[in-house]
């Protein structure tokens, strides 16, 4: 009798499972799924370090094999890599908006999946209305969904970037692609780029999220994607609600948020407020957190890594955290060689809540 009771109880148990931690795609890859589980396992007890374009280049370097200044700094590559889609696909457009390869980015996430790690992919589209870059802010959405002007030429977007996710394949073959978060429509609480805040009405935001997601999977055949929703700073859960798209086409929650010197007394209390918002939010939707990108730029506190962020982001259900991209002197969000805060970070890098490539769990199975 116990046994049986107890056999019970065990299925039962993998049941509540196997329902509570599916993406939204009920037809994604294993791989796919055993992502999302793993993502999920991760969350609330250690955070993935992540950085946007870290293979690509970095501070005073572009395209030498091998080199990442987070891994320059502190001896481990990030666990997460961040790269962006846009500006615009094109017959003659082999560039994102950084200057990095299409053809090298399918490279570097076939070497970071086969490293173990995560890639999570951003997509600043140029507004197609006007022919402008993401942050012109010309009314565009309402143009580009169903029946309007331009939502041929978003389609035209739209396969392309469907062509480069069904691309992403270990071995020639579909089934065995390469699981990647897809982050589209980002920091919309701000109204920074042409599908954000007042750019666009609410109801015009998630017809956009939704037609993207619904497109992909069901005209274009990909099923190798886990789905972010990120709003940058928000007020509080009805503002961060307030344009989310719906369960079915979530699987993530994130948030952007970076340090300023303008924001410094703020931030220290408001982010791991904010970020434990995100993480109640993910356990009633049954989705999981994650903090999609941040940064202090030039990293101005020699001590910025163990004294303000950590003790920010330590006690907080997310399962990663995203540095945003190391372009220059002026512009970077990571430590690189003789940085100042380059030993800071290695401390950091070693702190028992963070994991990097070197301590990565397997992610995939
Ligand atoms: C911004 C800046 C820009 C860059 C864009 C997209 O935050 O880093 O220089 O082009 O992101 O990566």
């Amino acid at each position: 009798m116990t046994r049986i009771i107890t056999a019970g109880l065990i299925s039962l148990c993998s049941l509540v499972t196997l329902f509570a931690q599916q993406p939204c795609d009920p037809a994604a890859t294993k791989k796919t799924k055993a992502l999302f589980h793993n993502l999920h396992a991760i969350a609330g007890k250690k955070i993935l370090f992540g950085h946007q374009d870290d293979l690509a280049y970095g501070v005073n370097w572009s395209r030498e094999a091998g080199r990442s200044d987070v891994h320059e700094s502190c001896g481990a590559y990030p666990a997460v890599f961040g790269w962006d889609l846009g500006s615009k696909f094109g017959p003659d457009r082999s560039y994102n908006l950084d200057s990095v390869n299409f053809a090298d980015m399918r490279y570097w996430i076939g070497e970071v999946y086969k490293m173990g790690g995560i890639s999570t992919l951003s997509w600043h589209l140029d507004n197609l209305t006007s022919g402008g870059s993401s942050w012109d802010t010309t009314r565009s959405v309402v143009h580009i969904l169903p029946g309007g002007k331009d939502h041929a030429a978003f389609l035209e977007q739209l396969d392309y970037l469907a062509g480069f996710l069904n691309s992403l394949q270990t071995n020639g073959r579909r089934k065995k692609s390469i699981p990647v978060i897809f982050r589209p429509w980002h920091e919309h609480t701000g109204s920074w780029f042409w599908w954000g805040g007042r750019n666009c009405t609410t109801d015009e935001y998630v017809q956009l999220f939704r037609f993207t997601v619904d497109y992909l999977r069901k005209t274009k055949g990909v099923h190798n994607i886990l789905v972010c929703y990120s709003p940058d700073v928000f007020r509080d859960e009805n503002h961060y609600m307030e344009r989310y798209p719906g369960d079915d086409f979530v699987d993530i929650m994130g948030l952007d948020y970076y340090y300023r010197n303008d924001n410094l007394t703020r931030i220290t209390t408001d982010l791991p407020a904010k970020l434990k918002i995100v993480g109640s939010l993910a356990v009633a939707h049954q989705k999981c957190a994650a903090f999609t990108e941040t940064g202090f730029e030039t990293i101005p506190h020699e001590k910025w890594w163990t004294e303000m962020l950590l003790p920010s982001v330590a006690e907080t259900p997310i399962a990663y955290i995203l540095f945003w991209r190391n372009a220059r002197t002026n512009h970077h969000y990571a430590p690189y060689k003789g940085h100042p805060s380059a030993a800071d970070f290695a401390t950091f890098s070693k702190n028992k809540k963070m994991v990097f490539q070197r301590n990565i769990p397997k992610m995939y199975r």
